[in-house]
């Protein structure tokens, strides 16, 4: 499968999953899709958002969607999958709290990125990505508070986990988290440590 991406984006909540999995794929450079037309242009036929991550399977199909690509994988998984499977007692909360991040923190990205595509007013541009910034700390504080710890689960390493590590390196940045969200941090410094997901850390974030 194709994996398009970008050193440090989106792509690297997948690559660490797909490195978890030990699944062979290739990384297409998708190039800088907020800054590059051309790399937009590129991404659209596949991807109408030209968002990453964007997965193309061996079939040709393609998956967009962090999290739709999080729960496929862990189907495809023949270890231990980063989901709990349906039953287990914490497939509830794993479900909230994924969907949490990518309907609430996750568009945060979106629209403080480049505020100019919803923000015409050159003036409120910045007042608009401070707003959006803040909500997505209050978000977090959220998560926050809902972790259980070792990991978000509890003793239970999941996706969520990953999604943690990788954003923290995101806006407000792990001195934040350190600061407000001690939890996750802890998290995100044990996923990289752990030499199932460090390799792919070190690739997207050194
Ligand atoms: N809902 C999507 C969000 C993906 C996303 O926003 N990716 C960012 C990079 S981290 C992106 O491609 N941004 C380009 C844009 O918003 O135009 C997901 O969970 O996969």
């Amino acid at each position: 499968m194709q994996l398009y991406g970008s050193k440090g984006w989106g792509s690297s909540i997948i690559e660490l999953q797909l490195d978890y999995y030990g699944i062979a794929y290739a990384f297409v450079q998708s190039g800088d899709v907020l800054a590059s037309q051309e790399a937009r242009a590129k991404l659209a036929p596949l991807n109408p958002l030209s968002q990453v991550p964007t997965l193309v399977l061996d079939s040709g199909e393609v998956l967009t969607e962090s999290a739709a690509i999080t729960l496929w994988l862990a189907e495809q998984a023949s270890g231990e999958p980063l989901a709990p499977p349906p039953g287990a007692p914490d497939r509830a909360q794993f479900l909230r709290w994924l969907i949490f991040i990518v309907a609430n923190i996750y568009p945060c990205f979106t629209y403080a990125d480049l505020p100019e595509r919803f923000v015409e007013v050159d003036v409120a541009q910045k007042p608009f990505r401070k707003a959006v910034d803040a909500y997505g700390e209050k978000m977090w504080q959220a998560v926050e508070a809902a972790a259980v710890g070792p990991w978000f689960l509890g003793e239970r390493l999941s996706a969520i986990d990953v999604y943690v590590a990788v954003m923290s390196h995101w806006r407000p940045k792990q001195p934040w988290f350190a600061e407000h969200a001690p939890k996750l941090y802890a998290i995100a410094q044990a996923i990289t440590a752990d030499p199932r997901f460090a390799p792919a850390l070190a690739r997207n974030f050194n």
